[in-house]
């Protein structure tokens, strides 16, 4: 007989915690052997509201290289975890962290990208994050590529444009698969593959300038070579730990249409798949028909080798995962003519924003969830969610309630989704500790549930001081997303 049960709430063994990124976070930029990478040529930009990640050009690169200092580069310090990981691991771990997502700085293992040995100092160092995780029984979830990739391979190759970046890639990731065999069982490629076609800061290719038709084709093909170094990533980890698992990430943005207009329906629909185009392609092994019409109606030419089909095929991801931060709002072009060029990022009146204008909802991570869980029925974990917030230190103390606010109402969406049936691994919150904003490059911008003594320009202590959110998310843990209040 049929039996009508549905999960009621958070199963046992959800995975609890926090995510970061080697470049936000480490700070050590030059020290241990490791080389520059993508990230520490970013500059940071002094207008909140401005964004710094795709603005470099060789010029702006040349500059950056010369430049041996971290003024005008926060990323090379980020919030000095290298020396303080002991104890914002033990805080994770008073938390009551099931879960630490953490990245391994490509540039740490291989300094110029294709040494002939990796850097032996560099796998030290995650050795011990490891070695501490595992003192509090905290499971690692580790992204082999957020956001930055040794800088030598942009000068080489122009970094994810060249072909020979997957080769160099996947020496890196066979290398720590070995190192790291049976200590992590989740893995991640590459954080929110799709903002590749916003440029350099995921691909490493210097395509500023160019025309939008040249910047189209550069990144779809860098894409490409992500899809099949992801790819055969995927095959070196099944191959040499069988019981660890790797997933795809996108940054999830959820679109609704500005009105019930059909034409409004199905510019957000076109928005939506060119969103899911890459989780697609990662978790389904091959090009959807969808994609192919909007290549050929903008003449980009994917050039591929011959066996690429059959790689992405035969090398599906595990899980899916994904950022969740904001929802936008699409309306089809003015003129009626073309759906192609539509606008996005409209204001949604039903939605509050962020102070840096994020527009928040969490009835859309519901809507997110069941819509990812139905198209892929892969499980699903979210590794990013937060609030960016400017918090004010005062007694030693930081009262933010609104953090609380943001992170009760999504989880309370995610409690929802599951008893709708999803099937979801476990939850990591963005920026457990404060940390180097990877937009905009400031400190001041802040997400943790501990803050850092530390400003915009590097100074301060560098203590770390618990706020009001840490005791909540304690109790969030301990009861297994029962308790929210
Ligand atoms: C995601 C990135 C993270 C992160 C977060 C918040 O897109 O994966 O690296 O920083 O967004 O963004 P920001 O730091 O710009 O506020």
């Amino acid at each position: 007989m049929y039996k009508q049960t549905y999960p009621k709430s958070f199963p046992k063994g959800f995975l609890w915690g926090g995510a970061t990124a080697a470049n936000q976070v480490e700070g050590a930029w030059n020290v241990d052997g490791k080389g520059l990478s993508t990230a520490e040529v970013v500059q940071k930009v002094d207008d909140r509201h401005q964004v710094s990640m795709g603005d470099v050009t060789q010029e702006t690169l040349d500059i950056a290289i010369a430049d041996k200092t971290d003024t005008r580069y926060p990323k090379r310090r980020g919030v000095d975890f290298y020396h303080h990981y002991k104890e914002d691991i033990a805080l994770f771990a008073e938390m009551g962290f099931k879960v630490y997502r953490f990245s391994i700085a490509w540039s740490r293992i291989f300094p110029q990208g294709e040494d002939q040995t990796p850097n032996e100092a560099g796998l030290v160092f995650y050795d011990h994050v490891l070695e501490e995780l595992a003192k509090y029984d905290m499971v690692p979830l580790v992204t082999l590529s957020h956001y930055e990739m040794p800088i030598a391979l942009t000068q080489k190759y122009n970094g994810w444009a060249g072909r020979e970046t997957i080769a160099a890639f996947n020496k890196f990731t066979e290398t720590v698969f070995n190192r790291y065999r049976g200590k992590v069982p989740y893995w991640l490629t590459f954080n929110e593959i799709n903002t590749g076609t916003w440029g350099f800061h995921e691909t490493g290719a210097i395509d500023k300038g160019l025309s939008e038709k040249e910047q189209l084709q550069i990144r779809y093909q860098a894409l490409h070579h992500q899809f099949v170094a992801s790819a055969i990533a995927t095959k070196q980890l099944h191959r040499i730990d069988a019981s660890a698992q790797i997933g795809s990430m996108l940054a999830r943005m959820q679109t609704y249409p500005a009105t019930p207009n059909p034409e409004d329906v199905r510019a957000a629909q076109l928005e939506d798949e060119k969103n899911l185009f890459f989780t697609d392609v990662q978790a389904r092994g091959e090009y959807p028909e969808y994609m192919n019409r909007f290549f050929k109606e903008n003449d980009v030419v994917i050039h591929m080798a011959e066996s690429d089909q059959d790689i992405l095929l035969e090398n599906p991801v595990d899980f899916i995962s994904f950022s969740y931060y904001m929802t936008n709002v699409t309306q089809h072009d003015q003129d009626g003519d073309s759906v192609g060029n539509m606008v996005i990022g409209g204001r949604n009146p039903y939605l509050k924003e962020s102070d840096w204008g994020w527009q928040i909802d969490p009835v859309g991570l519901r809507i997110t969830l069941n819509a990812m869980w139905d198209r892929y029925r892969k499980p699903l974990f979210i590794v990013e969610n937060g609030l960016g917030a400017l918090d004010k230190l005062e007694d030693n103390q930081v009262h933010d309630q609104y953090r609380i606010d943001y992170l009760r109402s999504h989880i309370e969406q995610m409690k929802e989704a599951i008893m709708d049936g999803v099937n979801l691994l476990g939850y990591t919150m963005w920026g457990p500790i404060d940390l180097i904003s990877f937009s905009t490059s400031e400190m001041s911008k802040r997400y943790g549930f501990i803050y850092i003594d530390q400003d915009d320009d590097g100074n301060g202590t560098l203590n770390r001081i618990k706020k009001d959110s840490f005791a909540w998310y304690q109790k969030v843990i301990a009861s297994n997303g029962e308790d929210l209040g």
